[in-house]
């Protein structure tokens, strides 16, 4: 089989795909040190646990708006399986380093675990409260066209957990009590005053993501990760180990439309 086919098998199968080092060590570096000022920034508004600036551009005399096209240029690698990916989906094909669109940058917080909990984007963060929108959403999964991002760490990363394959089907029993336990914890926030052992207790997490077959994605600085974000994922963070990844979309005009309208 060629390998673009291989590839574009396995993101249709899995939900996702692992490239190893697209930036070089330069490229890393020089990226670090051009967003540190939008992270010490993003501190000051926030606090010390703000975990992700959303989106960068919020921050234009900080970020001088060539950082990110300039590092997209040079991800030739990944620039090439955006291509074999979305060539035949979305027109005209993306160019990461062209195309406007929002990136974020997760980071760590300064001294308190975080995690989003297990979720899939859209459904669980927004209010698709009517039948109407949740119908719209369900729709949309089946678009490969739409929910696919990028992340891209740039220091070694191991907090996004993802179950391949998930963006396919339904959650299954298991995988709903545990979607909904973020609630029942308050995990979002990291900080529930009635169950702080539980809430703040990353370990009876991972261990019941293991339980359910999550992955944890293992990345070393300069990897990069293509995702649906329709597929089930959870994102377990840690105070003290740094954390710069970038993440973002791959835009198509069917996706901004489907957000602009729920
Ligand atoms: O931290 C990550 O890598 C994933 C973030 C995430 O789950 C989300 O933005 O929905």
């Amino acid at each position: 089989m060629e390998t673009t086919d291989r590839l574009k098998e396995s993101y249709h199968t899995n939900g996702f795909i692992f490239l190893k080092k697209v930036l070089d060590i330069n490229a890393i570096e020089s990226a670090r040190l051009a967003l540190r000022p939008a992270v010490t920034e993003a501190r000051r508004q926030a606090g010390w646990n703000a975990q992700r600036l959303s989106p960068l551009q919020k921050y234009p005399y900080i970020v001088h708006p060539n950082v990110i096209p300039s590092l997209y240029k040079l991800c030739p690698k990944l620039q090439r399986a955006v291509e074999v990916l979305f060539k035949d989906c979305i027109a005209p094909c993306p160019d990461m380093a062209n195309d406007l669109h929002h990136t974020s940058l997760l980071i760590e917080p300064k001294t308190m675990k975080w995690s989003t909990g297990l979720h899939r984007d859209y459904r669980d963060f927004s209010d698709l409260d009517n039948q109407e929108s949740f119908q719209r959403w369900q729709r949309a999964c089946c678009e490969n066209a739409m929910f696919n991002q990028i992340n891209i760490s740039l220091y070694d990363d191991d907090c996004l957990w993802i179950i391949p394959g998930s963006h396919r089907r339904k959650d299954n029993l298991m995988e709903r009590v545990i979607v909904f336990s973020r609630f029942l914890l308050d995990y979002r926030l990291g900080m529930s005053k009635r169950i702080p052992l539980l809430s703040t207790h990353h370990g009876w997490f991972k261990l019941a993501l293991k339980a359910i077959g999550a992955k944890q994605i293992m990345m070393c600085a300069g990897d990069a990760l293509i995702f649906r974000n329709h597929i089930l994922h959870a994102g377990i963070y840690y105070p003290g180990r740094i954390r710069m990844t970038i993440h973002d979309a791959v835009y198509s005009k069917k996706w901004q439309d489907f957000a602009v309208s729920i």
